[in-house]
């Protein structure tokens, strides 16, 4: 059952349907005027884009506070519990249209800014792409986000001000090159200063006991301060708060070390805290290992509890009742630390016995996994953790020794307490975020379910058996609001004609879809609206890359980070193979195809910036060869971010979702696509397998090995060379590829790259091909019938409407955070 949003919007808020409550084009353009004149300091004459586009978003954010204010003022009236998602990133994106939408005032803000000569969508461009995270988890909490203040729950997200985000990716010559994203030069209208909320953060120092208790006395102190995003819901249901933390010095400057002369150690304390907040770790699915990293991770995790634990005792006077009042989750293991965190400040602060502490810490604490990878687990050597938090060592140690204790007492044997101790002791002892999270939380989810029953089985196995009740799934999902409605406002007005506009509250309701996804005028109407997005997706892309793309080809896109085990190198070797069969069978009856990719490699991972370089050369040979012209194109975007998933999405024909199973906790952008009426091609992984469910089988193309088999085979003993060997088209593109055709300037390029299918191919790309390239050619076959296609699409829109973050939402509040 879908989550209905509106269901819990109390009787004396005033939700903005009714035409009434609508401020006319007057009141928004006062407004707007207003901060034209006194807070960017201009005359409408003077005033420039730039001057506008921050005029209304400040005019917006004056429509907000009321709202915001009034959903603070309650939550305090009520009692209520609230839930704060902590998280290191949040991939929010543009702001501006997800306001305007979601308070209904899209009509009367494009009426107002007309009369000054501007275009809504022209002053939307103005707008930097908000970019504090790097992929799937930072937008999911984005997601989550939005989600909470339309189902008007209170919560707050917590996380870090990033300087600069993620990176911005150009593409010099094929090669990704990385640039600082400099997303607050113009100044950032949304945010609110608050100084006033603010707590010092220790680093290091000693601890010292005595008979009274212990003291934390740290080396060093950086004070983090409240950066706060209104984050307005659907219909404006609620405004929640984003508080970002950013850091300054207690000292900004040492007076007597300037006077002294030494003016750059005057400002050491300054650049010390600047450099806490100063960039994002772009290392998705990857660990970072720097002490940096584990600063950043304290930091904002000690300043969120601080500020969590302030507002309870202010309210509610007893710090036992935190878990009635507060569910805090951990998106990942990055705040893991909280856990140790919230035992320190109820026992040090609060005087409670330690296993008091943890108990209450257990009951307010969840916490996301959201990859198997090893490489992502975390950990953090013992000697750097110590000392950059020799308290909450102690604290590490202690709730060890419980779980440990449990183990025993459960009858484990060696290594199944090994696997469950906090510490890692094979080779250089090591803290394990993971199994601190596990432990620290009365619930520990996965976000697909796949995913969650292979935690089960793989890295908190022994942990399950001993604590088998906190393992649990909740299956991701998006926000349809910017991901339908936003993004794709002529599918959603068709979609309204056809069943009314209760899916807007209700993505559940486009089930109705079903029905009439055999309605020929319908068909032609999503196909019109589809071919429209191509349109303009095809002049973008001009713009961007100098290629010229065919709207009545197949837009077949994958867009999402570059890794091995997304498998970006398996679409590139069968695009190969494909120009290789047109170029060998012209005579044939081929579906013109543009491919598109886009998406950022970690600056350090080697092979994914190769594989970019890959995808750029292979785009630059084939978009050249006249003997493929019409028939086959291929498009590397640059700087793939949230606002080109916006543009690309609702021009997509075709989603490959193609991970080696088992891989992929999850994937969204899977859901996303789907939503927008595109065919998913994809392996039985992560969501994939529930979408299918959903869609039908005869509406989705699956391809390749289980899960199992995978496993299986990996044990079994796999021999990559063989397959290659076995199969003439993979052969013939791998050797193309590895002898230097698409590197003529550089014939052993790609050597490496393909040695490592032969040797070891851990990704299992020749294991898959064939199937892929049969898939592919049944893609072929299904977009020769439109009819067929279209239906499937419809199927497709219809189906997917579970998948929206409200759902997912629902589910958490109701048996983790118990809100609901
Ligand atoms: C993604 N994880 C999963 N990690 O890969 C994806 N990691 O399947 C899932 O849909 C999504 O989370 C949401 O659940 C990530 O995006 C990271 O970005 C990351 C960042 C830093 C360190 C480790």
């Amino acid at each position: 059952r879908g989550a209905t949003v509106r269901t819990r919007i109390s009787n004396h808020v005033t939700t903005l349907s009714r035409p009434n409550d609508r401020p006319g084009n007057d009141e928004i353009d006062a407004l707007i005027i207003d901060a034209l004149r006194h807070r960017v300091g201009k005359d409408e004459r003077a005033a420039k884009p730039h001057d506008w586009y921050t005029a209304t978003v400040y005019a917006l954010r004056d429509k907000v506070i009321d709202r915001w204010m009034e959903s603070t003022r309650r939550t305090y009236a009520d009692g209520a519990k609230r839930v704060y998602y902590l998280s290191l990133e949040f991939l929010i994106g543009r702001l501006l249209r997800d306001a305007v939408n979601n308070l209904d005032l899209t009509g009367a803000l494009e009426r107002a800014l007309r009369t000054h000569g501007f275009e809504l969508a022209e002053l939307e461009e103005l707008e930097p792409d908000a970019a504090l995270g790097n992929g799937g988890l930072g937008r999911l909490a984005a997601c989550f986000m939005e989600s909470l203040a339309s189902l008007d729950i209170p919560a707050y997200g917590y996380g870090i001000r990033y300087v600069n985000g993620m990176f911005r990716q150009r593409i010099d010559e094929g090669w990704q090159v990385e640039l600082p994203e400099t997303w607050l030069s113009h100044g950032n209208p949304w945010e609110f200063d608050r100084r006033e909320s603010a707590y010092r953060i220790g680093f290091g120092g000693e601890v010292i006991s005595d008979g009274d208790g212990v003291e934390w006395h740290p080396a060093e102190e950086v004070e983090a301060s409240a950066v706060d995003t209104p984050v307005v819901g659907w219909r404006g249901a609620r405004v929640n708060t984003l508080r970002l933390w950013t850091a300054n010095a207690l000292d900004p400057i040492k007076l007597d070390a300037f006077n002294a002369g030494d003016h750059v150690g005057a400002l050491e304390g300054e650049a010390r805290a600047a450099s806490l907040v100063r960039v994002l770790y772009p290392a998705d699915s990857h660990k970072a290992g720097q002490e940096l990293r584990l600063r950043q991770e304290y930091f904002f995790s000690a300043a969120s509890i601080q500020d969590i634990i302030r507002r309870h005792m202010q309210f509610h006077e007893d710090i036992r009742t935190l878990p009635d009042k507060a569910a805090i989750q951990l998106n990942d293991t990055h705040p893991a630390v909280a856990v140790a965190e919230i035992i320190r400040l109820l026992v040090d602060e609060h005087g409670l016995e330690f296993d008091e502490a943890l108990d209450i810490t257990r009951r307010t604490v969840g916490y996301t996994n959201h990859t198997l990878l090893p490489e992502a687990l975390e950990s953090w050597p013992l000697p750097l953790f110590e000392r950059l938090l020799p308290r909450h060592m102690q604290i590490i140690y202690a709730l060890n020794s419980r779980v440990l204790r449990d183990a025993r007492k459960a009858g484990m044997d060696d290594p199944a307490v090994a696997a469950i101790s906090l510490i890692d002791e094979g080779g250089d002892r090591r803290v394990r975020m993971a199994n601190l999270a596990f432990t620290g939380a009365h619930s520990v989810n996965g976000v697909a379910a796949l995913h969650t029953e292979l935690m089960k089985q793989t890295v908190f196995h022994d942990l399950h058996t001993l604590y088998p009740e906190k393992i649990n799934n909740k299956t991701n999902g998006v926000t349809p609001r910017r991901w339908l409605m936003q993004c794709n406002p002529g599918l959603t007005g068709v979609i309204r004609d056809a069943i009314g506009d209760g899916f807007m509250d209700d993505t559940t309701q486009l089930e109705k879809l079903n029905k009439l996804a055999g309605d020929a005028a319908l068909q032609e109407r999503i196909a019109e609206v589809k071919r429209a997005n191509k349109v303009a997706l095809a002049g973008h892309i001009k713009e961007l890359t100098g290629i010229r793309v065919d709207p009545d080809a197949m837009f077949d896109v994958q867009i999402k980070r570059i890794h091995e085990y997304k498998r970006q190198l398996l679409n590139l070797i069968e695009t190969v193979a494909l120009y290789d069969q047109i170029r060998s069978h012209p005579e044939k009856d081929w579906v013109p195809r543009v491919k598109i990719f886009g998406g950022k490699a970690a600056p350090s991972y080697h092979n994914a910036k190769l594989i970019i370089k890959l995808a750029n050369d292979i785009a630059r040979r084939i978009n050249s060869d006249p003997s493929v012209s019409g028939l086959l194109k291929v498009v590397f975007v640059p700087n793939y971010n949230v606002t080109l998933a916006e543009r690309i999405i609702p021009a997509s024909d075709l989603s490959e979702q193609i991970s080696t199973a088992g891989m992929e906790a999850s994937g969204t952008g899977n859901m996303k696509f789907a939503l927008n009426g595109a065919l998913t091609i994809g392996t039985l992984d992560g969501a994939n397998i529930e979408i299918k469910d959903r869609v039908g089988d005869e509406n989705i193309v699956i391809f390749g090995m289980t899960a199992e088999e995978v496993a299986e085979k990996r044990a079994n003993g796999y021999n990559p060379r063989a397959v290659i060997e076995g199969s003439p088209e993979l052969r013939q593109a791998v050797e193309g590829i590895a002898g230097g055709v698409f590197s003529p300037d550089d014939k052993d390029r790609y050597k490496d790259l393909m040695g490592g299918l032969y040797d070891s191919d851990w990704f299992m790309v020749a294991a898959d091909f064939d199937a892929y390239a049969a898939a592919q050619r049944d893609v072929d076959a299904r977009w020769r019938d439109p009819a067929g296609w279209r239906k499937a699409a419809i199927h497709n829109i219809a189906n997917v409407g579970w998948f929206s973050s409200d759902r997912t939402i629902s589910e958490y509040a109701r048996d983790i955070w118990g809100v609901l």
